[in-house]
């Protein structure tokens, strides 16, 4: 299998931490943003929309960060508390997935873009208007997520870590750098540091966040 993946991109660490939680072999073949790779015709013959990450499988070729986890998940044999059987877990990690995508990291997205990523691709500083707008958005759906783990609960489902987990935490090493409000929902906020502890995820920490960049 290969994984095309961009160093540093939250969608492509959910389908890393996968990979490294259930010991996969898997090929990374690692995209220049800033070159133009992502968006290029020779990428885009194996991902039409010019984004990362995209998996391929033998003759199967997959893209969305989601769709890959789970399709990673389904894949190993006898299963995976990652995914769990199906029923009410797997319907409540499915929830979460889509909530993801739709609503809550489209915001924290919006951080990272205006105050970590402009400047990396030089495309000049931060815009107050739409960091006002992620704020008041982020405010709203980190309030549910504050809500649903106010009961002390672990993860998101469950006693163990899902690819509920791995997807709405996807920008946890970015939340510094981006200036994202977390600290205003301490659940929230511990949730991302217990998120920190699982050893997939630890393994998988973007080097440009090792190094503090
Ligand atoms: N919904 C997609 C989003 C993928 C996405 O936005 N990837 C970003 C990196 S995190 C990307 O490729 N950006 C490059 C671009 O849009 O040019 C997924 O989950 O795979």
């Amino acid at each position: 299998m290969k994984l095309y993946i961009v160093e540093g991109s939250n969608n492509c660490r959910k389908v890393q931490a996968v990979i490294a939680h259930l010991g996969l072999a898997v090929e990374s073949v690692r995209l220049d943003l800033k070159a133009g790779e992502v968006r290029g015709a020779a990428y885009r013959a194996i991902n039409p929309n010019g984004k990362v990450p995209a998996l391929v499988d033998g003759d199967r070729v997959l893209w969305e960060s989601n769709a890959i986890m789970v399709h990673l998940a389904e894949g190993a044999p006898g299963g995976t508390a990652l995914w769990p059987a199906a029923g009410a877990d797997r319907i409540e990690v499915l929830r979460w997935l889509l909530w993801e995508g739709a609503h809550y990291n489209r915001w924290v997205g919006s951080f990272v873009y205006e105050n970590v990523l402009k400047g990396v691709l030089g495309l000049g500083p931060p815009d107050p208007a739409p960091l006002a707008e992620a704020a008041q958005q982020f405010h709203r759906f980190a309030g549910v997520l504050d809500g649903h783990l106010a009961d002390g609960r672990p993860f998101l489902v469950g006693e163990q870590v899902t690819l509920a987990d791995f997807a709405v935490g996807s920008f946890s090493a970015w939340l510094a750098a981006g200036r994202v409000p977390v600290a205003d929902h301490p659940h929230v906020a511990a949730w991302y540091r217990r998120l920190e502890t699982v050893p997939a995820w630890a393994a998988t920490l973007p080097p440009q966040a090792r190094a503090g960049d």
